[in-house]
């Protein structure tokens, strides 16, 4: 169903846009092979709240924190990500330790869970999905890509490498349309048309429960 989407979008749009246009977002990473069970898998509920911590390391099957570059996400480091969805919008706090010291990092939660590469992750969570978007290039248009209809959390640690990001967004989540994944690139994140929400490698990332 995933990779039919952007062909059925174009002719049901007006339809239900929302709903396909959710699964747009989805074309992405064919070497991971989504399954339908994980589209329709219970996503949360959009008034309840969903956590997930992990301690980063390199991939292996069923890994919660996964490192990808191990420079700038050290084994060992840990993350912790918190969804608090209020009547109308949702609070996501992010608290990382163990990273490089003094250092920006971008960071975004993202469609699919984590995988074996950065990129199993698929694209960024959109609220309003930007319907000339594919897997590459991805959304870059900064009216979609923009930390109002994305959930950027952007931080940068303290000396200790350390950080915390919380970013309050003006709705909640739809199932069964929710992020799946906290992805940590490893430079900010840009804003100009043409390269907005991209921000450089994807070097750390921690599935959310689906
Ligand atoms: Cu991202």
């Amino acid at each position: 169903m995933r990779h039919r989407a952007g062909l059925l979008m174009t002719t049901v749009l007006t339809l239900a846009p929302v709903t396909l246009a959710g699964c747009a977002e989805d074309i992405d990473e064919p070497a991971v092979a989504p399954t339908p069970s994980a589209t329709a898998a219970s996503s949360p509920a959009s008034g309840t709240p969903a956590a997930a911590a992990g301690t980063f390391a390199p991939y292996a099957g069923g890994a919660t924190a996964v490192t990808y570059d191990p420079a700038l996400v050290p084994a060992g480091a840990t993350v912790d990500v918190n969804l608090l969805p209020a009547a109308d919008s949702t609070a996501v706090q992010l608290t990382v330790s163990g990273l490089q010291p003094s250092r920006g990092y971008g960071a975004h939660l993202h469609v699919n869970p984590c995988g074996p590469t950065g990129e199993a992750a698929g694209p960024h969570y959109q609220r309003q999905t930007d319907p000339a978007a594919a897997a590459s290039p991805p959304s870059v248009d900064p009216s979609y890509a923009n930390p109002r209809n994305e959930v950027w959390l952007d931080f940068t640690t303290d000396t200790g490498g350390n950080a915390t990001a919380t970013a309050t967004q003006p709705w909640t989540f739809d199932p069964p349309r929710a992020p799946r994944s906290l992805v940590i690139h490893a430079q900010p994140t840009k804003t100009a048309p043409g390269e907005a929400g991209q921000a450089g490698a994807r070097v750390g990332c921690l599935t959310l429960p689906g």
